[in-house]
């Protein structure tokens, strides 16, 4: 057995990644008022666990110890996400200066610690009273996105230099939209399809806001892609596969870069297509600074009649481990696919691993510490297909772990941990680095990983 250093690019960014309804809690404080998730949350049925993000995991009065924890385990860099209802939270449109000031401290004391924040602009908590006048179906969201997003960052700038405009428009769209399991709730394609539209609308038109607003500062979007495969090489299943490949990654990658809607989805959905303005596809087309990749998994995918949206289902084989978060298989491979095929059919911009990690039954030993191996042997492989994917010439700038620590994992409440610090649940949520937190600090310190082959 022989061990090789992969070392990674000089200014490497590695950090960790949070968002605001997943960790914030405060939900009633400094003039916030609701969110969709709020709503969603506190309707019987929804989350798993029967959990809501009121007090979540408390940062809205702890991120001063969250920080701290950040800094002792040597981080530098921080994704984290903006509540819009805590900066407009009610439908007259006014700014609520608390809930500016509240971000204002928590820049302030990131940067002090020597840890620059990359900011996401939505990460899925609409405003209760816009959805209460259709959500991202109405075009008129759009704007109030503009406006928000020109307040905050007018507001920010100085200090924030890398903005995300959306999080993963696929999920918002398709999970809160078509399949109900997310908020707002809804169940209907058409309403999925332009909810999607008119979140790439508002990414497109926002770049040259947030450009005239702060000329200096760095702009992208945050994807998730997957690497898709068919199930068998049955011509059903393969053309599955591309419906799958179509539905969620080529229609929220070819209007950001090739102006259009892939064609053999325009053929798909027919009728159900949203509607398209004079102006839209080029407006999305703005010019980035980066794209952000979030990754988690692949899918392999097989023809399904029954399932309404691209008749296609993912299928799973007994020999590919699979997350504690069983949707996901752990597949580091197709990251390393994923990235080859964003340069090759998409865009040489620089790339950032924006968010990528897993679940698994955390719990504290005997010597009061959290050893979750799995986890790092997750990250370090993922790590390495990153690294193989750098090698051959893309250019990833950074890696966004998810997530800083275990949250509120959206539908399944608390009963999911995502994190590489441990909150106790049942300890005054006290914050627990795990073994993949020291892993990450040690990866970062020396800017390289360890691996073996025989
Ligand atoms: O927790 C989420 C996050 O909000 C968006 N990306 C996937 C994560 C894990 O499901």
């Amino acid at each position: 057995m022989h061990s090789e250093l992969l070392t990674f690019p000089k200014d490497f960014v590695w950090g960790t990644a949070t968002a605001s309804y997943q960790i914030e809690g405060g939900f009633e404080q400094g003039g916030r008022k609701a969110s969709i998730w709020d709503t969603f949350s506190h309707t019987p049925g929804m989350i798993e666990d029967g959990a809501t993000g009121d007090v979540a995991v408390d940062h809205y009065h702890r991120y001063r110890e969250d920080i701290k924890l950040m800094q002792t385990l040597g981080l530098k860099h921080y994704r984290m996400s903006l509540a819009w209802p805590r900066i407009v939270p009610d439908d007259c449109g006014r700014v609520e200066q608390r809930g500016l000031d509240f971000y204002d401290r928590l820049l302030d004391e990131l940067l002090q610690a020597g840890i620059t924040p990359y900011v996401t602009l939505y990460h899925w908590d609409l405003p209760q009273w816009l959805q209460d006048r259709g959500g991202w179906t109405n075009r008129s969201t759009v704007d109030a996105f503009l406006s928000y997003t020109q307040t905050v960052v007018h507001a920010f700038s100085d200090r924030v230099t890398n903005w995300m405009t959306f999080n993963e428009p696929w999920v918002a769209s398709y999970c809160g939209n078509l399949n109900g399991a997310h908020a707002p709730g809804l169940k209907d394609i058409p309403t999925a399809l332009q909810v999607a539209h008119h979140m790439l609308l508002a990414h497109g038109k926002s770049i040259p806001i947030i450009r005239s607003e702060a000329p200096h500062v760095k702009v992208g979007i945050v994807n998730n892609l997957a690497w898709v495969e068919p199930a068998t090489t049955k011509a059903e299943d393969v053309k599955a596969a591309e419906r799958w490949d179509g539905a969620y990654n080529r229609l929220f990658m070819d209007p950001l870069f090739k102006g259009q809607y892939p064609q053999d989805m325009i053929d798909h959905f027919g009728n159900a297509m949203p509607v398209i303005l004079e102006g839209d596809l080029q407006a999305m087309q703005a010019p980035l600074d980066f794209l952000g990749i979030n990754y988690y998994t692949r899918r392999l995918v097989a023809h399904d009649h029954t399932e309404p949206f691209i008749q296609a289902k993912q299928v799973y084989r007994s020999y590919v481990p699979r997350a504690e978060f069983e949707e996901f298989e752990v597949w580091p491979e197709g990251l390393y696919k994923v990235l080859k095929r964003v340069k090759e059919e998409y865009t040489d911009l620089p790339l950032y691993i924006s968010e990528n990690g897993t679940t698994l039954l955390d719990a504290i030993s005997e010597d009061g510490c959290v050893h979750d191996p799995g986890r790092v042997q997750y990250l370090h492989d993922h790590f390495a297909a990153t690294h193989q994917a750098i090698a051959e010439g893309c250019d990833v700038r950074g890696y966004f772990v998810w997530s800083f620590m275990d949250n509120f994992e959206w539908g399944f409440g608390f009963s999911k941990r995502f994190g590489i610090v441990y909150v106790d649940y049942k300890n005054n949520l006290r914050r627990i680095p795990k073994d993949s937190a020291y892993f990450l600090a040690q990866t970062l310190l020396s800017n390289s990983i360890k691996v073996h082959s025989l």
